[in-house]
């Protein structure tokens, strides 16, 4: 599978690490939108949330268990957002499930 975010998991492509277990990596956004802005990844092959189910959806809870403690340890004290990108409409670029983790400065009121 020609997945980028697959090859950066198998190490193929370099990544600048923020936290990794078994299940999920985090790393930092090549293109930052904000002073923090880190990727949160499942190592399993899902596209996005509009494929997850009932079978494939517990890796979720863990990364938002994970997102709680990665803001804290960037220093988040003030809040950040965590924003998933679905598909053409929701300008999904690469078709690996991934949350954004944006902080780091007041952000936008806005969402679209
Ligand atoms: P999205 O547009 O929601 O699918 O977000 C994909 C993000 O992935 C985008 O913010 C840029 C980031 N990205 C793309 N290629 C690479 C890469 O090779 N390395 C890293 N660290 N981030 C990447």
């Amino acid at each position: 599978m020609d997945c980028l975010f697959c090859k950066i998991i198998a190490g193929e492509i370099p990544s600048t690490k923020v936290y990794e277990d078994d299940k999920i990596l985090a790393f930092r956004d090549i293109a930052p939108q904000a002073p923090t802005h880190i990727l949160v990844i499942p190592k399993e092959h899902i596209g996005g949330v509009d494929e997850l189910n009932a079978e494939n959806s517990a890796v979720v809870a863990h990364i938002f268990a994970k997102i709680a403690e990665i803001a804290k340890a960037e220093g988040l004290k003030d809040g950040y957002r965590v924003v998933s990108n679905i598909g053409e409409h929701g300008c999904q670029s690469v078709r690996h499930l991934h949350f954004h983790i944006l902080g780091g400065k007041q952000l936008g009121g806005e969402m679209v």
